[in-house]
């Protein structure tokens, strides 16, 4: 059996209407991502930060999953926990698409985070008026976003599956935040073949085994369909 482990980022979900974070049209408005997602930038300004992702889980109303979040769940459903989805992006299109053997690294929107007591519930409203934690009744939610200099969710997970997978995948991600930037490297360090579906090539430290560039929405889809036909044609064979 195949084990693959598909990285995916903002690029995934262009083609659903979410915006990318350093393409034209970049969020913040005029701001580096880099500058205002961190927790300083939230001690320091905590309305404009908790009113950014109101503005964004409400957003996630009016998209849906796209082809290739599709592709992915379809692989899913033929190859069950072969395929790992690590996820940098905080939208819900994966689950909605219909995939289950997921990690959120970078959080999720539709998560809060208390400070008082670190639980995490499921969120769907706003937070910028300091609603109470269902937990421990405390109002010190914020989202459950991973900023800089905070660490990322289930690391150790993660690399395990990255270093024991037959192929790494990633899909729409710049390469551009560590440590999911990192990881092609530590896949073709543990001899793990490479892939990358992406608009452009992306500035990865060390090369993909083979590269592919194009919309998520195609080239996801394609790939699926070759990673099943090829399976197939190896069961034949036995
Ligand atoms: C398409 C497409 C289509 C478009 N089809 N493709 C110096 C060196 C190394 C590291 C560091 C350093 N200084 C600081 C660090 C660490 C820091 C870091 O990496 N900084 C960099 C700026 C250098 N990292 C951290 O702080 C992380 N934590 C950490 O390191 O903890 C310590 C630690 C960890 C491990 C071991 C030991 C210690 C935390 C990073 C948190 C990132 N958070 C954000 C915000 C999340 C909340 C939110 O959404 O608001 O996560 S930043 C933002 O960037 C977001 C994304 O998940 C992340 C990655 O962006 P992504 O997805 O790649 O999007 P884009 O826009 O960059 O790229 C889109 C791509 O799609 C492009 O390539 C397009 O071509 C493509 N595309 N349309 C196909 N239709």
């Amino acid at each position: 059996m195949t084990r693959i482990v598909v990285l995916t980022g903002a690029g995934i979900s262009a083609e659903s209407g979410v915006p990318t974070f350093r393409g034209a049209d970049g969020l913040w408005e005029g701001h580096l991502i880099e500058d205002v997602a961190t927790p300083e930038a939230y001690e320091r300004d905590p309305d404009t930060v908790l009113a950014f992702y109101d503005a964004r889980r409400r957003a996630l109303r009016t998209v849906v999953p796209n082809a290739a979040h599709l592709a992915l769940a379809r692989l899913e459903g033929a190859i069950g926990g072969d395929l790992l989805v690590v996820t940098q992006n905080v939208d819900d299109l994966h689950e909605r698409a219909g995939s289950r053997n997921l990690v959120h690294m970078h959080g999720e929107l539709r998560r809060a985070l208390c400070l008082a007591c670190g639980s995490r519930p499921a969120w769907d409203e706003d937070l910028i008026d300091r609603p109470a934690c269902p937990d421990c009744g405390e109002r010190m939610l914020r989202p459950d976003v991973v900023w800089f200099g905070e660490m990322p969710y289930e690391l150790g997970r993660i690399e395990n599956a990255v270093v024991a997978a037959d192929v790494f995948v990633s899909i729409g991600t710049s390469g551009a935040v560590y440590p999911a930037a990192g990881y092609v490297a530590l896949a073709s360090a543990f001899g793990v073949r490479t892939v990358e579906l992406n608009l452009e090539p992306s500035d990865a430290a060390v090369p993909f085994d083979d590269a592919r560039a194009g919309r998520a929405s195609e080239l996801v889809p394609a790939w699926v369909d070759e990673v099943l036909s090829a399976r197939r044609a190896g069961a034949e064979r036995r």
